[in-house]
């Protein structure tokens, strides 16, 4: 019978595939992230940023500025690349997570049918409302440390993880 996956180690991530691709978008302002409380989608309940999944014929910087304008009604023109998340669920279920931030917005957030906006102070992250991973790689993206973070997940829990630092971004 063969193994299940509980390891990073046991993934072979140089041809790994990731069923669906996503994007997260953090703006950040004075001292400040904007934050959602999801209300449909995976992590629904959950806070977490702006973001969903790649549509077809869309570049990643595409999608999360789409993301954020169809959650919380904000536009931006730019996005940074920070870094990337690969989960591979126990279930077989897999995704490759672009991870974003902005400085500058346009418009005013407002609750839409998919989240909750929420300005949270950089030192008061809730990361015991969030995905068990997000404490291990948020705060490389907010010391501007770019980052390649590599997760086993079985549903909500987190089995195995290991981030690599970069010296450049990927994009
Ligand atoms: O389209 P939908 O909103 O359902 O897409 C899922 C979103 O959830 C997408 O933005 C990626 C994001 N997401 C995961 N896993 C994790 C995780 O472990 N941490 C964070 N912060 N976001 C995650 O799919």
């Amino acid at each position: 019978m063969q193994k299940a996956i509980e390891t990073v180690a046991q993934v072979d991530w140089l041809t790994w595939k990731p069923d669906q691709i996503a994007t997260l978008l953090f703006i950040i302002q004075d001292n400040r992230v904007l934050l959602i409380k999801k209300k449909r989608g995976l992590g629904a309940g959950k806070i977490n940023a702006p973001g969903g999944k790649l549509e077809a014929n869309e570049s990643i910087e595409t999608c999360a500025m789409r993301e954020l304008q169809e959650e919380v009604c904000l536009t931006v023109d730019k996005v940074q690349w920070c870094g990337e998340n690969l989960f591979q669920f126990t279930n077989g279920h897999s995704m490759h997570v672009h991870v974003f931030k902005s400085f500058d917005y346009q418009g005013i957030e407002a609750e839409t049918d998919e989240a909750i906006p929420i300005w949270t102070s950089l030192d008061c992250i809730p990361f015991d409302l969030m995905w068990e991973d997000d404490h291990l790689w948020i705060p490389h993206m907010l010391n501007n440390q770019y980052f390649s973070g590599y997760y086993i997940l079985e549903e909500d829990t987190l089995l195995d993880s290991k981030i690599i630092l970069l010296n450049a971004p990927k994009r």
